[in-house]
């Protein structure tokens, strides 16, 4: 048996560059995405990836690798890392950190560790982690593209970049930025791009929580007229009640979870009937331990889920893979170079990955260009 006893948590902070050196949605403006995280090293030399995603902001960064540092390591040394699921609920349940940060900070530092820990027990198992997790589900995985649709592009750059990602890319479906001062603009803009990509493609419109009810609802009317497959995060993200109000009012589907940091969010959600396309990320629910339990949630209301990718799809196509819910998943390619094994889109279909691991290992050239220095 392979010893998989914790000997050294070592955490790590990356800056990598977006498309075009600057993007925006409704509520963020990023020129680098985050990737923060940890390597977890074992006694027979498995090393396991893990890690969050964030808007590249240092002093915030460093909030999560301190907490990984100063009081998960600890935690973990000396423990196997193949007991997952017990030191999920080791770190989750630990009072005192739990005390300052039932969610958030805490919880985007768990989501890393879990998911190093997982990266070691499908290494230890030699099997990529779809594998790992009872095989692939469906025989090819849909992507859809977000990185031609943001708000700081105008609208006929968006046109004409999401025709490009249909036409010649291969994409079944794209995503484009809604959310700006003048909801009547974006009108125009979704009225624009379905017009140039043409009636097949799927398309869905992302607010990232910025209307309030009264704008969602003026304009919730019209966009059945360009057939739209969901809005995404219309209105604040913790608002339950409001969720529940526009959905009985609006025809359009809502997608939202990308916000939400733990299973009793989506429960509430869910059950209340304010979701349709249920979008938890592994980065934030507190790793893939806490993401497989939304999933069977998800499942058991028959909802179909589609991952955010705070971790750009690398481990959240393992996710996809295995888990008989989800329905199709997101791709930015932004951070592909910085992994052994690069998220790959052929024909509109994530590739299946092969190496062993949860697909999260990174490249010691991709660490020389773009760490960070943790103090
Ligand atoms: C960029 N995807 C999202 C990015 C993305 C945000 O601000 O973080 O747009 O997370 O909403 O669906
Ligand atoms: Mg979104």
């Amino acid at each position: 048996m392979t010893d998989t006893t914790i000997t050294a948590v070592e955490p790590y902070i990356l800056h990598v560059p977006v498309t075009g050196n600057m993007v925006q949605d409704s509520t963020h403006t990023l020129t680098h995405w985050g990737v923060v995280g940890t390597k977890i090293t074992t006694a027979s030399g498995i090393e396991g990836y893990g890690f969050t995603g964030t808007h590249a902001h240092l002093p915030s960064d460093r909030l999560i690798t301190d907490c990984i540092r100063t009081c998960y390591a600890e935690l973990l040394l000396g423990e196997d890392a193949c007991d997952v699921q017990r030191l999920w609920h080791k770190l989750y349940g630990y009072p005192f950190v739990q005390w300052v940060g039932r969610t958030g900070i805490t919880h985007l530092a768990l989501a890393a560790v879990d998911t190093a820990l997982w990266d070691i027990k499908a290494k230890a198992a030699e099997q990529p982690l779809w594998k790992l997790l009872g095989g692939a589900t469906v025989e090819r995985l849909e992507a859809y593209n977000t990185d031609g649709g943001w708000l700081s592009l105008d609208a006929q750059t968006v046109a004409n970049t999401c025709r490009k990602l249909v036409e010649q890319d291969g994409y079944r479906g794209v995503k484009i930025k809604i959310g700006s001062d003048d909801p009547r603009a974006d009108l125009k803009r979704i009225e624009l791009v379905r017009k140039t990509i043409g009636s097949d493609p799927t398309l869905a419109v992302d607010c990232n929580g910025r209307w309030n009810l009264t704008t969602m609802l003026s304009i919730a009317p019209r966009l059945p007229d360009y057939d739209i497959l969901w809005v995404e995060e219309p209105i604040f993200y913790d608002d339950l009640a409001g969720h529940v109000r526009l959905s009985q009012a609006m025809a359009t589907p809502i997608a939202l979870g990308e916000q939400l940091y733990a299973l009793d969010n989506f429960r509430d959600f869910i059950a209340a009937g304010a979701v349709h396309w249920v979008q938890p990320d592994m980065t934030r629910v507190g790793g893939i331990t806490e993401w497989l339990r939304v999933a069977d949630l998800a499942l058991a209301y028959r909802l179909p889920v589609v991952a955010h990718v705070g971790d750009m799809g690398q481990v959240h196509v393992h996710l996809s893979y295995a888990h008989p819910a989800a329905a199709r998943l997101e791709y930015i390619p932004w951070i592909r170079e910085c992994f052994t094994e690069p998220i790959r889109v052929q024909d509109g279909y994530y590739v299946r990955p092969e190496q062993p691991g949860a697909g999260a290992t990174l490249r010691p050239d991709a660490v020389e260009k773009y760490a960070k220095e943790l103090d």
